[in-house]
Protein backbone atom coordinates (compact mmCIF):
# COMPACT_ATOMS: atom_id res chain seq x y z
CA UNK A 1 0.00 0.00 0.00
CA UNK A 2 1.31 3.50 -0.94
CA UNK A 3 1.78 5.89 1.73
CA UNK A 4 -0.83 8.52 3.02
CA UNK A 5 -0.86 12.08 2.20
CA UNK A 6 0.99 14.33 4.04
CA UNK A 7 -1.17 17.07 3.87
CA UNK A 8 -4.51 17.98 1.36
CA UNK A 9 -5.22 21.58 -0.50
CA UNK A 10 -8.97 21.48 -0.73
CA UNK A 11 -9.89 23.34 -3.93
CA UNK A 12 -13.10 24.23 -2.96
CA UNK A 13 -15.22 26.17 -0.17
CA UNK A 14 -18.10 26.24 1.77
CA UNK A 15 -19.88 22.86 3.21
CA UNK A 16 -18.00 20.73 1.27
CA UNK A 17 -14.76 21.83 2.00
CA UNK A 18 -15.83 21.49 5.85
CA UNK A 19 -16.66 17.93 5.15
CA UNK A 20 -13.85 17.37 3.69
CA UNK A 21 -11.26 19.26 6.53
CA UNK A 22 -13.47 16.66 9.11
CA UNK A 23 -12.08 13.50 7.81
CA UNK A 24 -8.74 14.64 7.20
CA UNK A 25 -8.38 15.68 11.05
CA UNK A 26 -10.08 11.88 11.71
CA UNK A 27 -7.24 10.63 9.56
CA UNK A 28 -4.42 12.61 10.51
CA UNK A 29 -3.78 14.52 7.43
CA UNK A 30 -2.77 17.85 7.30
CA UNK A 31 -5.07 20.67 5.47
CA UNK A 32 -4.83 23.75 2.97
CA UNK A 33 -7.88 25.58 2.49
CA UNK A 34 -8.08 27.93 -0.57
CA UNK A 35 -10.52 31.11 -0.09
CA UNK A 36 -11.34 33.92 -2.02
CA UNK A 37 -11.70 37.73 -0.86
CA UNK A 38 -15.73 37.09 -0.07
CA UNK A 39 -14.68 34.06 2.57
CA UNK A 40 -12.84 35.53 4.95
CA UNK A 41 -14.60 34.79 7.85
CA UNK A 42 -15.44 31.14 6.61
CA UNK A 43 -15.33 28.29 8.88
CA UNK A 44 -13.26 26.05 6.22
CA UNK A 45 -10.78 28.92 6.50
CA UNK A 46 -10.51 28.26 10.24
CA UNK A 47 -10.47 24.83 10.58
CA UNK A 48 -7.99 24.30 8.29
CA UNK A 49 -4.48 24.41 9.32
CA UNK A 50 -3.28 26.28 6.71
CA UNK A 51 -4.92 28.90 4.95
CA UNK A 52 -4.36 30.86 1.42
CA UNK A 53 -6.43 33.33 -0.30
CA UNK A 54 -6.35 33.00 -3.86
CA UNK A 55 -7.61 36.00 -5.25
CA UNK A 56 -11.43 38.17 -5.34
CA UNK A 57 -14.73 37.10 -5.06
CA UNK A 58 -15.17 35.86 -8.55
CA UNK A 59 -14.74 32.52 -8.83
CA UNK A 60 -13.34 32.49 -12.85
CA UNK A 61 -10.41 34.72 -10.75
CA UNK A 62 -10.52 32.19 -7.41
CA UNK A 63 -11.84 28.64 -7.20
CA UNK A 64 -11.64 27.91 -10.83
CA UNK A 65 -7.97 29.56 -11.50
CA UNK A 66 -5.81 26.42 -12.06
CA UNK A 67 -2.63 29.04 -11.91
CA UNK A 68 -3.67 29.99 -8.53
CA UNK A 69 -4.47 26.76 -6.97
CA UNK A 70 -1.56 25.04 -8.09
CA UNK A 71 0.65 28.37 -7.01
CA UNK A 72 -0.97 27.43 -3.16
CA UNK A 73 -0.46 23.91 -3.77
CA UNK A 74 3.16 24.54 -4.41
CA UNK A 75 3.76 26.92 -1.27
CA UNK A 76 2.22 24.96 0.92
CA UNK A 77 3.73 21.50 -0.26
CA UNK A 78 0.16 19.84 -0.45
CA UNK A 79 0.87 16.05 -1.99
CA UNK A 80 -2.89 16.09 -3.01
CA UNK A 81 -6.05 17.89 -3.99
CA UNK A 82 -9.32 17.38 -3.15
CA UNK A 83 -12.03 19.20 -5.31
CA UNK A 84 -15.13 18.33 -4.07
CA UNK A 85 -18.06 19.34 -5.95
CA UNK A 86 -18.50 21.58 -8.48
CA UNK A 87 -16.12 24.01 -9.22
CA UNK A 88 -13.04 22.10 -10.81
CA UNK A 89 -14.00 18.81 -9.91
CA UNK A 90 -14.90 17.56 -13.22
CA UNK A 91 -12.54 19.59 -14.39
CA UNK A 92 -10.12 16.68 -16.84
CA UNK A 93 -7.16 19.73 -17.76
CA UNK A 94 -7.00 20.26 -13.73
CA UNK A 95 -6.69 16.36 -13.09
CA UNK A 96 -4.33 16.23 -15.63
CA UNK A 97 -1.96 19.14 -14.21
CA UNK A 98 -2.44 17.82 -10.75
CA UNK A 99 -0.95 14.59 -11.98
CA UNK A 100 1.70 16.24 -14.50
CA UNK A 101 3.19 18.02 -11.11
CA UNK A 102 3.39 14.72 -9.09
CA UNK A 103 -0.01 15.54 -7.00
CA UNK A 104 -2.58 13.20 -6.38
CA UNK A 105 -6.18 14.41 -7.96
CA UNK A 106 -8.32 12.76 -5.12
CA UNK A 107 -10.55 11.87 -8.47
CA UNK A 108 -10.47 9.38 -11.16
CA UNK A 109 -8.23 9.46 -14.05
CA UNK A 110 -8.23 12.32 -16.24
CA UNK A 111 -9.04 10.27 -19.27
CA UNK A 112 -12.19 9.01 -17.36
CA UNK A 113 -13.18 12.58 -16.57
CA UNK A 114 -12.89 13.84 -20.14
CA UNK A 115 -15.04 10.47 -21.51
CA UNK A 116 -17.92 10.70 -19.05
CA UNK A 117 -17.72 14.66 -19.61
CA UNK A 118 -18.83 13.70 -23.69
CA UNK A 119 -22.07 12.64 -23.69
CA UNK A 120 -21.84 10.51 -26.53
CA UNK A 121 -18.59 8.93 -25.95
CA UNK A 122 -20.22 7.77 -22.75
CA UNK A 123 -22.91 6.27 -24.09
CA UNK A 124 -20.92 4.42 -26.50
CA UNK A 125 -18.36 2.91 -23.37
CA UNK A 126 -21.80 2.16 -21.87
CA UNK A 127 -23.20 0.37 -24.68
CA UNK A 128 -20.23 -1.73 -25.01
CA UNK A 129 -19.75 -2.49 -21.37
CA UNK A 130 -23.42 -4.31 -21.75
CA UNK A 131 -25.05 -1.84 -19.69
CA UNK A 132 -28.68 -0.12 -20.92
CA UNK A 133 -28.78 2.94 -22.43
CA UNK A 134 -31.85 4.56 -24.17
CA UNK A 135 -32.66 3.80 -27.89
CA UNK A 136 -30.75 5.98 -29.79
CA UNK A 137 -27.85 5.27 -31.38
CA UNK A 138 -25.35 7.76 -30.16
CA UNK A 139 -23.87 9.56 -33.33
CA UNK A 140 -23.81 12.84 -34.09
CA UNK A 141 -26.62 14.25 -36.37
CA UNK A 142 -25.72 15.74 -39.20
CA UNK A 143 -28.00 18.09 -39.64
CA UNK A 144 -31.77 19.04 -39.33
CA UNK A 145 -32.63 16.62 -41.83
CA UNK A 146 -30.46 13.77 -40.66
CA UNK A 147 -32.18 14.09 -37.07
CA UNK A 148 -35.91 13.93 -38.77
CA UNK A 149 -34.91 11.25 -40.90
CA UNK A 150 -33.92 9.15 -38.11
CA UNK A 151 -36.76 10.48 -35.60
CA UNK A 152 -38.98 8.93 -38.43
CA UNK A 153 -37.70 5.57 -37.29
CA UNK A 154 -37.55 6.24 -34.32
CA UNK A 155 -40.94 7.47 -33.47
CA UNK A 156 -41.51 10.68 -31.70
CA UNK A 157 -41.21 12.15 -29.22
CA UNK A 158 -37.56 12.10 -29.69
CA UNK A 159 -34.84 13.88 -27.44
CA UNK A 160 -31.93 16.06 -28.98
CA UNK A 161 -29.05 16.58 -26.33
CA UNK A 162 -25.71 18.31 -26.36
CA UNK A 163 -23.29 15.91 -26.49
CA UNK A 164 -20.75 18.57 -24.14
CA UNK A 165 -24.34 18.98 -22.13
CA UNK A 166 -25.10 18.08 -18.80
CA UNK A 167 -28.20 20.01 -16.27
CA UNK A 168 -30.69 19.85 -19.07
CA UNK A 169 -28.62 23.02 -21.09
CA UNK A 170 -29.12 22.58 -24.95
CA UNK A 171 -31.43 19.38 -24.30
CA UNK A 172 -35.37 19.59 -25.93
CA UNK A 173 -38.21 17.27 -26.53
CA UNK A 174 -39.25 16.79 -29.93
CA UNK A 175 -42.90 15.89 -30.09
CA UNK A 176 -43.71 15.99 -33.83
CA UNK A 177 -41.65 16.63 -36.75
CA UNK A 178 -43.03 20.09 -37.58
CA UNK A 179 -41.52 21.19 -34.49
CA UNK A 180 -38.00 19.36 -35.25
CA UNK A 181 -35.99 22.58 -37.07
CA UNK A 182 -37.03 24.87 -34.53
CA UNK A 183 -35.52 22.85 -31.95
CA UNK A 184 -32.90 21.81 -33.44
CA UNK A 185 -31.67 25.45 -34.14
CA UNK A 186 -32.20 26.30 -30.40
CA UNK A 187 -30.79 23.27 -29.02
CA UNK A 188 -27.76 23.98 -31.31
CA UNK A 189 -27.37 27.59 -30.03
CA UNK A 190 -27.89 27.03 -26.31
CA UNK A 191 -25.12 24.24 -26.59
CA UNK A 192 -22.84 26.38 -28.62
CA UNK A 193 -23.23 29.28 -26.25
CA UNK A 194 -23.02 26.88 -22.98
CA UNK A 195 -20.48 24.62 -23.97
CA UNK A 196 -18.59 25.77 -27.08
CA UNK A 197 -19.56 22.89 -28.86
CA UNK A 198 -22.72 22.16 -30.82
CA UNK A 199 -22.72 18.72 -31.11
CA UNK A 200 -26.26 17.00 -31.28
CA UNK A 201 -27.17 13.82 -30.75
CA UNK A 202 -30.66 11.76 -30.44
CA UNK A 203 -32.76 9.50 -27.99
CA UNK A 204 -36.03 7.90 -27.93
CA UNK A 205 -38.16 10.10 -25.08
CA UNK A 206 -38.61 8.18 -21.95
CA UNK A 207 -41.92 9.82 -20.72
CA UNK A 208 -42.16 10.62 -16.89
CA UNK A 209 -38.56 9.12 -15.63
CA UNK A 210 -37.57 8.89 -11.94
CA UNK A 211 -33.83 9.96 -11.54
CA UNK A 212 -32.13 7.16 -9.61
CA UNK A 213 -28.05 7.08 -9.41
CA UNK A 214 -26.24 4.22 -7.99
CA UNK A 215 -23.19 5.35 -5.63
CA UNK A 216 -20.10 3.12 -6.82
CA UNK A 217 -16.36 3.14 -5.96
CA UNK A 218 -13.34 1.66 -7.29
CA UNK A 219 -10.22 1.20 -6.40
CA UNK A 220 -6.51 0.91 -8.23
CA UNK A 221 -6.82 -2.72 -8.41
CA UNK A 222 -9.67 -2.53 -10.56
CA UNK A 223 -12.45 -3.64 -8.49
CA UNK A 224 -15.48 -2.30 -7.79
CA UNK A 225 -18.42 -2.17 -5.64
CA UNK A 226 -22.24 -0.41 -5.56
CA UNK A 227 -22.96 1.62 -2.41
CA UNK A 228 -26.49 1.24 -3.30
CA UNK A 229 -29.16 3.87 -4.79
CA UNK A 230 -30.37 7.90 -4.17
CA UNK A 231 -33.63 8.68 -5.77
CA UNK A 232 -33.23 12.24 -7.09
CA UNK A 233 -36.53 12.38 -8.62
CA UNK A 234 -37.68 15.62 -6.71
CA UNK A 235 -36.39 18.23 -9.01
CA UNK A 236 -36.99 21.84 -10.05
CA UNK A 237 -35.14 22.81 -13.36
CA UNK A 238 -32.74 20.10 -13.38
CA UNK A 239 -31.47 21.31 -9.89
CA UNK A 240 -32.17 18.41 -6.69
CA UNK A 241 -33.93 19.75 -3.66
CA UNK A 242 -34.63 16.18 -2.03
CA UNK A 243 -32.95 12.96 -2.30
CA UNK A 244 -33.72 10.06 -0.70
CA UNK A 245 -32.38 6.22 0.19
CA UNK A 246 -33.66 3.77 -0.43
CA UNK A 247 -35.69 4.59 -3.46
CA UNK A 248 -39.51 4.19 -3.27
CA UNK A 249 -39.84 3.27 -6.34
CA UNK A 250 -36.86 0.55 -5.38
CA UNK A 251 -36.92 -3.59 -5.45
CA UNK A 252 -34.59 -5.73 -3.90
CA UNK A 253 -34.15 -7.84 -7.40
CA UNK A 254 -33.63 -4.18 -9.57
CA UNK A 255 -31.82 -2.84 -6.85
CA UNK A 256 -29.14 -5.89 -7.76
CA UNK A 257 -29.53 -5.47 -11.57
CA UNK A 258 -29.15 -1.65 -11.30
CA UNK A 259 -26.33 -2.17 -9.13
CA UNK A 260 -24.42 -4.89 -11.24
CA UNK A 261 -25.14 -2.31 -14.41
CA UNK A 262 -23.55 -0.02 -12.56
CA UNK A 263 -20.58 -1.99 -11.55
CA UNK A 264 -20.14 -2.85 -15.08
CA UNK A 265 -19.65 0.48 -16.38
CA UNK A 266 -17.11 1.15 -13.63
CA UNK A 267 -15.20 -1.97 -14.08
CA UNK A 268 -15.54 -1.60 -18.16
CA UNK A 269 -13.36 1.70 -17.83
CA UNK A 270 -11.02 0.71 -14.98
CA UNK A 271 -12.84 3.44 -12.87
CA UNK A 272 -11.15 4.88 -9.56
CA UNK A 273 -12.48 6.76 -6.96
CA UNK A 274 -16.34 7.40 -6.10
CA UNK A 275 -18.19 7.83 -8.89
CA UNK A 276 -22.33 8.01 -9.46
CA UNK A 277 -23.85 6.39 -12.50
CA UNK A 278 -27.48 7.72 -13.29
CA UNK A 279 -30.00 6.10 -14.74
CA UNK A 280 -33.62 6.87 -16.09
CA UNK A 281 -35.99 4.56 -14.64
CA UNK A 282 -39.70 4.22 -16.70
CA UNK A 283 -43.18 3.19 -15.13
CA UNK A 284 -41.99 -0.25 -15.86
CA UNK A 285 -38.91 -0.27 -14.19
CA UNK A 286 -36.85 -0.08 -16.88
CA UNK A 287 -33.44 1.41 -16.90
CA UNK A 288 -31.33 3.01 -18.80
CA UNK A 289 -27.54 4.60 -18.16
CA UNK A 290 -28.28 9.07 -18.74
CA UNK A 291 -24.94 10.15 -17.48
CA UNK A 292 -21.94 9.06 -14.77
CA UNK A 293 -20.38 12.07 -12.79
CA UNK A 294 -16.92 11.46 -11.96
CA UNK A 295 -16.98 13.52 -8.26
CA UNK A 296 -18.34 13.24 -5.29
CA UNK A 297 -21.48 14.73 -4.69
CA UNK A 298 -24.02 17.13 -2.98
CA UNK A 299 -26.17 14.49 -1.99
CA UNK A 300 -23.15 11.75 -0.36
CA UNK A 301 -24.46 11.77 3.00
CA UNK A 302 -27.60 10.05 1.97
CA UNK A 303 -25.67 7.17 1.40
CA UNK A 304 -23.19 7.62 3.81
CA UNK A 305 -25.91 7.24 6.88
CA UNK A 306 -27.66 4.55 4.59
CA UNK A 307 -24.47 2.14 5.09
CA UNK A 308 -22.82 4.04 7.87
CA UNK A 309 -19.42 4.65 5.97
CA UNK A 310 -17.35 7.84 5.55
CA UNK A 311 -17.13 8.37 1.90
CA UNK A 312 -14.41 10.61 1.91
CA UNK A 313 -12.21 8.29 3.96
CA UNK A 314 -13.24 5.91 1.19
CA UNK A 315 -12.71 8.34 -1.41
CA UNK A 316 -9.57 9.13 0.16
CA UNK A 317 -8.07 5.90 0.85
CA UNK A 318 -8.41 4.68 -2.39
CA UNK A 319 -6.65 7.68 -3.89
CA UNK A 320 -3.69 6.58 -1.80
CA UNK A 321 -3.88 3.11 -3.00
CA UNK A 322 -5.47 1.28 -0.54
CA UNK A 323 -7.72 -1.77 -1.79
CA UNK A 324 -11.43 -2.01 -0.85
CA UNK A 325 -12.57 -4.89 0.46
CA UNK A 326 -15.46 -7.06 -0.96
CA UNK A 327 -19.38 -6.74 -0.88
CA UNK A 328 -21.72 -4.17 -2.08
CA UNK A 329 -23.87 -2.79 0.76
CA UNK A 330 -27.98 -2.49 1.16
CA UNK A 331 -29.13 0.37 2.79
CA UNK A 332 -30.55 0.22 6.35
CA UNK A 333 -33.61 1.99 7.18
CA UNK A 334 -34.48 5.24 5.26
CA UNK A 335 -32.59 8.17 4.97
CA UNK A 336 -33.56 11.74 3.40
CA UNK A 337 -32.01 14.74 2.51
CA UNK A 338 -33.51 18.18 2.11
CA UNK A 339 -31.15 20.77 0.65
CA UNK A 340 -31.80 24.58 2.70
CA UNK A 341 -30.68 26.82 -0.34
CA UNK A 342 -30.66 30.77 0.43
CA UNK A 343 -33.57 31.21 -2.20
CA UNK A 344 -37.51 32.62 -1.66
CA UNK A 345 -39.05 29.30 -2.70
CA UNK A 346 -42.66 31.29 -2.85
CA UNK A 347 -40.97 33.52 -5.58
CA UNK A 348 -39.40 31.24 -8.35
CA UNK A 349 -36.26 30.09 -6.21
CA UNK A 350 -35.16 33.89 -6.35
CA UNK A 351 -31.45 33.90 -4.40
CA UNK A 352 -32.13 35.14 -1.08
CA UNK A 353 -28.09 36.12 0.06
CA UNK A 354 -27.29 38.36 2.69
CA UNK A 355 -26.35 38.12 6.47
CA UNK A 356 -27.94 35.44 8.88
CA UNK A 357 -29.15 37.41 11.64
CA UNK A 358 -29.79 34.45 13.52
CA UNK A 359 -29.56 30.33 12.82
CA UNK A 360 -30.36 27.53 15.41
CA UNK A 361 -29.95 23.88 13.58
CA UNK A 362 -32.14 21.39 14.36
CA UNK A 363 -31.10 18.62 16.32
CA UNK A 364 -31.33 15.39 17.89
CA UNK A 365 -31.43 11.55 17.36
CA UNK A 366 -31.66 10.71 13.85
CA UNK A 367 -30.46 14.07 12.21
CA UNK A 368 -27.26 15.51 10.54
CA UNK A 369 -27.00 18.82 9.42
CA UNK A 370 -23.93 19.39 7.24
CA UNK A 371 -22.84 23.08 6.71
CA UNK A 372 -20.83 25.63 7.23
CA UNK A 373 -23.40 28.80 7.96
CA UNK A 374 -23.94 30.33 11.88
CA UNK A 375 -25.20 33.32 13.07
CA UNK A 376 -23.43 36.54 11.67
CA UNK A 377 -22.81 34.57 8.43
CA UNK A 378 -22.83 36.47 5.13
CA UNK A 379 -24.49 34.74 2.27
CA UNK A 380 -22.63 36.11 -0.97
CA UNK A 381 -24.32 36.19 -3.85
CA UNK A 382 -21.24 35.33 -5.87
CA UNK A 383 -21.49 31.66 -4.88
CA UNK A 384 -23.99 28.34 -5.13
CA UNK A 385 -27.07 29.21 -2.66
CA UNK A 386 -27.03 25.68 -0.91
CA UNK A 387 -26.22 26.97 2.71
CA UNK A 388 -27.08 23.34 4.41
CA UNK A 389 -28.04 19.73 3.90
CA UNK A 390 -30.07 18.57 6.56
CA UNK A 391 -30.10 14.70 6.37
CA UNK A 392 -32.51 12.34 8.75
CA UNK A 393 -32.52 8.81 9.46
CA UNK A 394 -35.43 6.30 10.29
CA UNK A 395 -36.21 3.09 10.57
CA UNK A 396 -39.14 3.59 7.96
CA UNK A 397 -39.35 5.77 5.07
CA UNK A 398 -42.94 7.09 7.24
CA UNK A 399 -40.74 7.80 10.44
CA UNK A 400 -38.34 9.45 8.38
CA UNK A 401 -40.63 11.76 7.01
CA UNK A 402 -42.16 12.83 10.34
CA UNK A 403 -38.73 13.41 11.54
CA UNK A 404 -37.85 15.81 8.88
CA UNK A 405 -40.94 17.71 9.69
CA UNK A 406 -40.17 17.80 12.92
CA UNK A 407 -35.89 18.38 12.36
CA UNK A 408 -37.30 21.38 9.57
CA UNK A 409 -39.61 22.84 12.17
CA UNK A 410 -36.67 23.34 14.50
CA UNK A 411 -33.84 24.73 11.64
CA UNK A 412 -34.11 28.12 12.18
CA UNK A 413 -32.69 31.37 9.96
CA UNK A 414 -33.40 34.82 10.57
CA UNK A 415 -32.43 37.39 7.63
CA UNK A 416 -32.84 35.70 4.74
CA UNK A 417 -35.53 33.34 3.04
CA UNK A 418 -34.60 29.86 2.55
CA UNK A 419 -36.04 26.40 0.85
CA UNK A 420 -37.53 25.41 4.16
CA UNK A 421 -40.77 26.42 3.70
CA UNK A 422 -41.08 24.36 0.33
CA UNK A 423 -39.59 21.35 2.04
CA UNK A 424 -42.57 21.53 4.68
CA UNK A 425 -45.13 22.09 1.81
CA UNK A 426 -43.66 18.89 -0.33
CA UNK A 427 -43.95 16.47 2.95
CA UNK A 428 -47.50 17.26 3.13
CA UNK A 429 -48.19 16.43 -0.70
CA UNK A 430 -49.74 12.87 -0.51
CA UNK A 431 -48.21 11.84 -3.63
CA UNK A 432 -44.74 12.48 -2.17
CA UNK A 433 -45.87 10.19 1.01
CA UNK A 434 -47.01 8.25 -0.90
CA UNK A 435 -43.63 7.73 -3.23
CA UNK A 436 -46.19 8.74 -6.39
CA UNK A 437 -43.51 11.29 -8.17
CA UNK A 438 -40.99 11.13 -11.47
CA UNK A 439 -38.93 14.10 -12.14
CA UNK A 440 -41.83 15.78 -14.03
CA UNK A 441 -44.04 15.59 -10.70
CA UNK A 442 -43.24 19.09 -8.93
CA UNK A 443 -43.18 20.96 -12.33
CA UNK A 444 -47.02 19.82 -12.55
CA UNK A 445 -47.84 20.91 -8.86
CA UNK A 446 -49.23 24.45 -8.13
CA UNK A 447 -47.17 25.52 -5.42
CA UNK A 448 -48.41 28.16 -2.86
CA UNK A 449 -47.56 31.93 -3.72
CA UNK A 450 -47.02 33.34 -0.49
C1 LIG B 1 -33.86 12.30 -20.78
C2 LIG B 1 -35.20 12.35 -20.35
C3 LIG B 1 -36.10 11.58 -21.06
N1 LIG B 1 -35.70 10.81 -22.10
N2 LIG B 1 -33.51 11.51 -21.81
C4 LIG B 1 -32.22 15.71 -17.81
C5 LIG B 1 -30.82 16.08 -17.51
C6 LIG B 1 -29.99 15.36 -18.48
N3 LIG B 1 -28.82 14.88 -17.86
C7 LIG B 1 -30.85 14.25 -18.99
N4 LIG B 1 -32.18 14.56 -18.63
C8 LIG B 1 -33.22 13.85 -19.14
N5 LIG B 1 -32.90 13.02 -20.17
C9 LIG B 1 -34.43 10.81 -22.45
N6 LIG B 1 -34.05 10.05 -23.48
C10 LIG B 1 -35.53 13.18 -19.29
C11 LIG B 1 -34.55 13.95 -18.69
C12 LIG B 1 -35.00 14.82 -17.64
C13 LIG B 1 -34.62 14.62 -16.31
C14 LIG B 1 -33.78 13.59 -15.93
C15 LIG B 1 -33.40 13.42 -14.62
C16 LIG B 1 -33.87 14.28 -13.66
C17 LIG B 1 -34.70 15.31 -14.00
C18 LIG B 1 -35.09 15.50 -15.32
C19 LIG B 1 -35.95 16.56 -15.64
C20 LIG B 1 -36.31 16.74 -16.93
C21 LIG B 1 -35.82 15.88 -17.94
Amino acid sequence: MAEKFNKILIANRGEIALRIIRTCREMGIKTVAIYSTADRESLHVRFADEAVCIGPAASSESYLSIPKIMAAVEITNADAVHPGYGFLSENADFAEICQDYGIKFIGPRPEHIRNMGDKITAKETMIRAGVPVVPGDGTLLKSAEDGMARAETMGYPVMIKATAGGGGKGMRVVNRKEDFVNLWNSARAEAKASFGNDGIYMEKYIVQPRHIEIQIIGDQNGRVIHLSERDCSVQRRHQKLLEECPSPFMTDELRDRMGEAAIQAGEAIGYEGVGTVEFLVDADRNFYFMEMNTRIQVEHPVTEESIDHDLIKEQIKVAYGEPISGKNYTPKGHVIECRINAEDPWNDFRPSPGKISSFHSSKGHGVRVDTHVYAGYTVSPYYDSMIAKLIVRAPTRAEAITKMERALDEFIVEGIKTTVPFHQWLLKQEDFREGNFDTGWLGKQDMPKK
